[in-house]
């Protein structure tokens, strides 16, 4: 178990220490949304939405699948693009799943 708890700490760690620019969000709250992979499979700048294959996401009960999503910042849409590999966290607001976080993904 101690070795596993490493093994997190290690992993999380840099990964938070990168993305300063989202200094705002407490540690608690990005242990509370870890990272799901996703593939962006369209934009529809229109709805404001972002489709997504995505892997299983514990934060809104989800299963793998592709669906649409909204995004926590419009900008979002303009700098992403079908068959990027992204990271990313979603919560449910007004009924909706929306990307409250992402980051590329090699
Ligand atoms: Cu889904």
């Amino acid at each position: 178990m101690r070795l596993l708890l490493a093994l997190l700490l290690s992993l999380s760690l840099p990964a938070f220490a990168q993305h300063d620019h989202h200094a705002g969000h407490t540690a608690a709250e990005m242990k509370e949304a870890p990272l799901t992979e996703g593939l962006v499979k369209k934009i529809n700048l229109a709805a404001g939405e972002i489709v997504i294959q995505h892997g299983q996401l514990d934060s809104i009960g989800m299963p793998p699948m592709t669906m649409a999503f909204g995004v926590a910042d419009k900008t979002w849409l303009g700098k992403l693009k079908a068959g990027d590999r992204i990271r990313f966290s979603a919560e449910m607001k007004g009924g909706n799943a929306v990307v409250s976080r992402y980051v590329m993904a090699k």
